[in-house]
């Protein structure tokens, strides 16, 4: 069966207008409206934020890509990423967080790429193809669903990768991760519970921290008992797949838990007012509606314990979505994180019925802080980091736990030449100085997530490359992996591997260590 994808429909799907995709905070993560189709029902191919999410369905195999400059000798593993790439037409109400999770690899060895892509076969994605249709219209809409899928994961798997165990996980928050061969992508479990350790139903972040020193894996799921319920359950995950603890907490009221923070001793959370709206879902509508009149509140609790010391501070209606590091020092606990003032998704919808918030969409990136000692309802502090719009904020990932001090990102240009709104830069940003350095892509080309890769497993912080999809908008979305010095960004790439092919949709990725892959048979 043939399926039509048509690129109009689906930017309607995603309910995405030019202007909120240029100036929205996850603008980067939004397909962008453009200019008008050629026409004839082609695939229009447009610049701006929103290449990376530009839909592409088919699965690409590329052995020994053609590479410009030199791979480093030093730099092997894999960079994995996932991101939403619909498998039919989406429902003119969906949105683009959606879609099926299509996970691709570049994987590095002695200075020779090859690249594959692989749909993760979700139970959801399964079902679909056997029907040959959507069973599943309303992104996290259970009401909705056809009843053929009744006890089926929901689980696009489409948000983010990380490495454990061996395995690669594809992780969508509702569910557990689906598991994948690390050099196949052939999907092992699409509902991988660790052995039994969690349910079949456990909501799982899309964001695990690794413990810096043990390499442990700290996550935690919201939404713990049920569609709505204020319940977060956390947990710690040995490097061998035991789990060793697990806590539950309540949370002010049920909204998106997006990202958490683990420092050395704690477990923090940033409640944002992106609430579980059934009312909405009953009538057909996603799961979030944005409520400006509640608060934030900002906790903590140490780790390991029952969750009991959990402590609140509070601040006005805001949101942070990503983290980019956090740390305890001198009794008070640190999370840097991007933040918007509004809604941070101007496709979903605000519970008022206002009209999408753009100014109000735009993240810059802050330091949250509270006293670990502190009392019960007080307020939280909060201060500027770095001006740059970047709501995907990244660190070197060794440092996931630790007092780290250096940051990478995608960014718009932060003084872009006129009706230039691309995300086209690479920063890295050292917040003791409080300074960064930049690389500015062409305007035409759109630049994904990075991810930070080091020198050597033991290499100092922030030593070593940073990697990057960028998308050609002036050669068919044909894209390329980047290889810049992480430690001279300014510079630009010292390596891009070309594909021919336009690269598989994007929200985040992971760099896979070598030493992190199973051992290989002789
Ligand atoms: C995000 C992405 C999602 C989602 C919820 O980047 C939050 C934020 C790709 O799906 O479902
Ligand atoms: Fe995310």
């Amino acid at each position: 069966m043939t399926t039509r994808m048509n690129r109009r429909g689906f930017l309607a799907a995603a309910g995405v207008t030019a202007t909120a995709a240029a100036a929205g905070a996850l603008a980067a993560e939004a397909p962008s409206g453009g200019s008008p189709a050629a026409g004839g029902g082609a695939p229009q191919r447009t610049a701006g934020a929103g290449a990376q999410f530009a839909p592409l369905r088919a699965e690409v195999q590329i052995d020994d890509c053609i590479v410009e400059g030199e791979i480093p000798s030093e730099l092997n593993g894999g960079f994995y990423t996932v991101g939403p790439d619909p498998q039919y037409p989406m429902d003119p109400k969906n949105i683009v967080f959606d879609g099926e999770g299509h996970v691709r690899m570049f994987r590095i060895r002695n200075g020779r790429v090859s690249y594959r892509t692989r749909y993760v076969r979700t139970e959801r994605y399964v079902a679909q193809n056997k029907a040959g249709r959507i069973l599943m219209p309303i992104y996290r809409n259970p009401y909705m669903d056809d009843p053929s899928v009744k006890g089926l994961s929901r689980s696009t798997a489409n948000t983010h990768v990380v490495p454990h165990n061996g395995l690669l996980l594809a992780l969508k928050e509702d569910s557990p991760p689906a598991a994948m061969n690390l050099d196949t992508l052939e999907t092992i479990d699409p509902v991988y519970t660790f052995g039994d350790q969690l349910p079949r139903t456990q909501p799982f972040t899309a964001h695990p921290k690794f413990d810096a020193h043990t390499g442990n894996m700290i996550a935690f799921g919201y939404e713990a008992e049920g569609l709505g319920s204020d319940t977060v359950a956390v947990f710690e995950i040995d490097t061998v797949g035991r789990k060793l603890w697990e806590t539950k907490i309540k949370v002010p009221y049920a909204g998106m838990l997006h990202d958490f923070a683990v420092t050395e001793n704690h477990v923090a959370l940033f409640v944002v007012p992106m609430i579980v709206d059934l009312e909405q879902m009953k009538r057909g509508g996603i799961h979030w509606s944005w409520d400006k009149t509640k608060p934030t509140y900002f906790g903590f609790f140490r780790r390991g314990g029952d969750g009991k010391d959990l402590k609140w501070f509070t601040g006005p209606a805001r949101s942070g979505t990503h983290t980019m590091g956090a740390f305890e020092d001198k009794g008070r606990l640190y999370l840097d994180t991007e933040v918007t003032p509004g809604n941070p998704f101007p496709f979903m919808p605000n519970r008022d019925g206002s009209p999408p918030d753009i100014p109000g969409s735009r993240s810059t990136l802050h330091r949250i802080s509270a006293s670990l000692k502190g009392g019960r309802n007080k307020g939280y502090d909060i201060e500027l980091l770095f001006p740059l719009s970047a709501p995907l904020p990244r660190q070197d990932d060794r440092y996931n736990t630790a007092h780290y001090r250096y940051g990478f990102a995608n960014c718009p240009d932060p003084e872009p030449p006129a009706g230039q709104p691309a995300v086209n830069c690479i920063a890295r940003m050292d917040i003791q100085t409080k300074s960064y350095r930049l690389w500015k892509a062409k305007p035409t080309e759109t630049v994904g997530e990075v991810v930070f890769a080091p020198k050597s497993p033991t290499a100092p912080e922030g030593q070593g490359y940073i990697l990057a999809t960028v998308w050609h908008a002036d050669q068919n979305l044909r894209s390329d992996l980047v290889i810049l010095d992480a430690e001279r960004v300014e510079e630009g790439p010292i390596a891009r591997v070309l594909l021919p092919v336009q690269a598989a949709p994007q929200v985040h990725g992971w760099w896979v260590r070598e030493d992190q892959y199973p051992a290989q048979p002789a």
